[in-house]
């Protein structure tokens, strides 16, 4: 286990992928896997890119991509539950080149499937993402469908995210739940080459200046237009995405934003190893079913009885 962390901090894209697996299905060795790779992050930075299905996210992703790898970044992507496979482009090159050597490519994918449990995903997320910054990508793509609460949690991985919509896929300002306006640094309004982009253009800018003016934030989310079949307004999204970037760290947001995260991370960490520990301890011997015995039978109560199991794990000092 060492040496494949070891074989991933020299750079090594095959264990990586193993690392990642083995993360992936919460194999026993993950805590201490990710343990040995933790000292090794924080240099990434993670780009959230989410949205209805078929916005373009994945298009976007991949012109993005090659904009950054012009600029001799190295990317990483996470496309979490994708409903439609990366088509064609820089990604599938590099991803086919990337599979016949296993050395160094320089963009690696990595698509990752809801497993009915969401909280789950995205603290696999997390960990992919840390494995891809250990490993040493500049940058971390994490592609998530849909706006719902669960998106937004995996999108609080991210230091800047973006929110791509377009018309005529019943994407409206009314559509966006408050949670989508909270994790929102940047919009997008993709496909503008279809009408009714401009209306829903300005239909974002109005809520978004009525946020701000409510909120009277620092940073107030740019809305731009991308045709991202034509490669048209990339690379000024890929500016934005950089001035988003600069007014994190001028700020000291971007420091503030990653503790506050780890912070969750570190709590969510705790309360499973706590939940864990206990349950083992509960439903090691029969006891457990012999109290839910008792509780069928209206011999005991359920609300008192679990607060002296815990009392008994816990014993009062
Ligand atoms: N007309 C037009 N089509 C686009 C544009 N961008 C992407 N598409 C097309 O829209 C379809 C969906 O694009 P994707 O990039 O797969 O969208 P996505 O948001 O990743 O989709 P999911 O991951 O399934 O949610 C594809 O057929 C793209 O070629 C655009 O700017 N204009
Ligand atoms: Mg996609």
């Amino acid at each position: 286990m060492e040496d494949l962390v070891a074989e991933v901090l020299q750079g090594s894209v095959r264990a990586m992928a193993r690392l990642i697996t083995l993360v992936e299905n919460e194999d026993s060795r993950a805590l201490q896997i990710m343990g040995a790779i933790y000292p090794h992050t924080g240099k990434a930075y993670v780009l959230g890119i989410t949205g209805s299905p078929g916005t373009g996210k994945s298009t976007l992703t991949d012109k993005i991509t090659t904009i950054l790898r012009e600029r001799e970044q190295t990317v990483g992507v996470i496309a979490v539950d994708p409903s439609s496979p990366f088509t064609g482009g820089a990604l599938l090159g590099d991803r086919i080149r990337m599979q016949r050597s296993s050395g160094d490519a320089e963009v690696f994918i990595r698509s990752m499937a809801t497993r009915g449990n969401l909280g789950g995903l995205a603290r696999t997320t997390a960990d992919v993402v840390k494995i891809m910054d250990a490993f040493g990508k500049d940058w971390v793509i994490v592609e998530t469908v849909g706006v719902g609460q669960d998106e937004v949690e995996i999108a609080k991985t991210a230091d800047t995210t973006i929110v791509v919509l377009a018309p005529g896929l019943g994407d409206t300002i009314q559509s966006m739940k408050a949670g989508v306006m909270e994790i929102a640094d940047l919009y997008v309004v993709n496909k503008a080459d279809r009408l009714g982009a401009d209306e829903l253009l300005s239909e974002i800018n109005v809520r978004v200046e009525q946020d701000f003016q409510i909120k009277k934030t620092a940073w107030q989310a740019p809305v731009l237009k991308t045709i991202a079949v034509e490669n048209q307004g990339t690379e000024s999204l890929v500016e934005a995405i950089e001035r988003h970037r600069s007014f994190l760290r001028e700020s000291g947001k971007l420091r503030k934003n990653r503790r506050e995260k780890t912070r969750q991370e570190t709590l969510a960490l705790l309360k499973d190893e706590i939940s864990r520990n206990v349950l083992e301890k509960v439903l090691g011997n029969g006891r457990f079913d012999a109290l839910i015995d008792d509780i069928v039978a209206h011999k005991k109560d359920p609300y008192t009885s679990v607060q002296e199991i815990v009392r008994t794990i816990f014993p009062e000092e």
